[in-house]
């Protein structure tokens, strides 16, 4: 592979790296948080981006390039709420599709076609991930509405039942 091909997928060992570091966060975030469901969600979400990671690395070597393990970031410790922790888990996503389109034009120009092979695979699963993340806000701005519907019926059991008047 030429210079230009394993430097782009070099970063991109960075960031699928990352990428796993970060959903670790999440997991540890929620976990603290008393979410079990979510922390498990992206703890998996987590051992799936180190395959990811691994993919990048072997198939450098096995290019004839060299893969290069960096020091990651530190990602962020705090999230805001569960809703802003998936907008940031799409966000982040979209990043990652993007990064590998650039790979995938790079490889284009540089007529490498075996690196276009390989990346196909990466390019089916950003369209797969990116939805299932969609599928996750969707369902939590449901839940929104399900708690507004249960406060809503709760509320009056407030009133007294002997004057109708709100009680306190
Ligand atoms: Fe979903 O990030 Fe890896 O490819």
């Amino acid at each position: 592979m030429n210079k230009k091909i394993e430097d782009l997928c070099n970063r991109q060992v960075e960031r699928e790296g990352y990428s796993s570091n970060l959903y670790l966060a999440m997991a540890s975030w929620a976990e603290n948080k008393g979410y079990p469901g979510i922390a498990a969600w992206l703890y998996a979400q987590a051992e799936e981006e180190r395959i990811h990671f691994l993919k990048f690395i072997k198939y450098i070597n096995e290019r004839g390039g060299h893969a290069v393990i960096p020091a990651f970031k530190q990602p962020p410790v705090e999230y805001k709420n569960v809703q802003k922790l998936f907008d940031e888990v799409l966000k982040h996503e979209q990043f990652i599709t993007s990064s590998i389109n650039e790979i995938v034009a790079a490889t284009l120009t540089e007529k490498d076609f075996n690196t276009n092979n390989f990346l196909q695979w990466f390019l089916t699963e950003q369209v797969e991930e990116e939805a299932s993340v969609r599928t996750i806000i969707d369902k939590l701005k449901m839940v929104g509405a399900e708690s507004l519907y249960i406060f809503d019926r709760d509320i009056i059991t407030l009133r007294t039942p002997a004057t109708g008047q709100a009680a306190g």
